[in-house]
């Protein structure tokens, strides 16, 4: 079952890892590079069956992703709440208020100033993936940013219709320059693609993975990409290649690790697509659908902000 190849992963950084202190302060045990393969044949997908992945939410997400948008009010609107922390912690430092983040997330829905105010997350992943700030040189030597950026998400489905055997085929979210304006500096970074034999692979590097709670989600998102890629550019699904960086588990995980791995993977939940959209960015939640998905419960840990 492919998910033993998560499981061994955690039981190892469990055990073997290098305990380290992490910017959060929480703590975690680490290793340095690790690899993981999944076939996406057949509908086939990486979403684990030891514990309750919600795959809607993680879907929520990159359908986000994929607009541009980087204020957390759409995501607030359908109940995701994934990103509210970051601007809440800014909202409760620089106001004062101790407002709770329900409320704080019903007021981003509720009031649009508000949300134009204290909702952004900086130039996070959406908006390096489809607007990628070009500079443009002036007459007078100077530079000035264009009015569109580089949407690399239109010229991927571009370059692997037009030139499949290119091993060029990259989406890029570590913008150097606009690191210090985002809430989080990109985790998965770096997404490559491959066609072979009229296959589409993703190979999906993530520079830093919280393995139980992060991972989860940024393997469903890479098969998921690679699905819909797959779909609009008459390919057949090939294989994700996952490779992190610093993989760690944080310290205060620990019932979340000892539950999982006391358990078994049963089962092989498919994706199905019901529709083909005219472009990669007309995807809706409802055109997603999860097949033969029986997980053991959730499995709840601390998130480390
Ligand atoms: N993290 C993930 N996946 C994500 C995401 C964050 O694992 O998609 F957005 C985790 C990794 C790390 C923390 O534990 O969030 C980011 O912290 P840092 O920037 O210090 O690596």
């Amino acid at each position: 079952h492919y998910e033993w190849q998560y499981l061994d992963l955690m039981r190892r950084i469990w055990e073997t890892g290098d305990q380290r202190v992490d910017r959060t302060g929480v703590g975690t045990r680490s290793v340095f590079g690790a690899e993981l393969r999944f076939d996406l044949s057949e509908g086939q997908v990486p979403l684990l069956t030891t514990k309750r992945v919600y795959w809607k939410t993680a879907t929520r997400e990159f359908l986000w992703f994929l607009t541009g948008n980087t204020n957390i009010r759409p995501l607030c609107a359908q109940g995701v709440e994934i990103w509210t922390d970051w601007p809440l912690a800014r909202f409760r430092r620089e106001t004062g208020e101790a407002i709770s983040r329900e409320d704080f997330s019903a007021r981003i829905v509720a009031d649009a100033d508000f949300a134009e105010q204290w909702g952004d997350l900086g130039p996070v992943y959406g908006k390096q993936w489809v607007d990628w700030p070009v500079f443009e040189p002036q007459p007078d030597g100077s530079f000035r940013k264009a009015e569109r950026g580089i949407n690399q998400v239109a010229q991927l489905v571009e370059s692997l219709r037009s030139n499949p055997g290119s091993r060029r085929h990259i989406v890029e979210g570590w913008n150097v320059a606009e690191l210090d304006a985002m809430a989080l500096p990109p985790c998965h970074k770096t997404y490559q693609f491959h066609v072979a034999d009229g296959r589409l692979s993703c190979l999906l590097y993530q520079r830093s993975c919280d393995v139980a709670l992060g991972l989860p989600f940024n393997l469903w998102g890479g098969a998921l990409f690679t699905r819909m890629l797959a779909q609009q550019c008459d390919l057949e699904p090939g294989e994700l290649v996952w490779m992190g960086g610093d993989v760690h588990l944080y310290l205060n995980h620990a019932d979340l690790v000892a539950a999982q791995l006391d358990r078994a993977p049963e089962g092989s939940p498919r994706l199905t697509i019901a529709r083909r959209p005219e472009s990669i960015f007309d995807y809706r939640i409802e055109d997603f659908a999860v097949t033969d998905y029986a997980p053991q419960g959730a499995l709840s840990a601390p998130v480390a902000v």
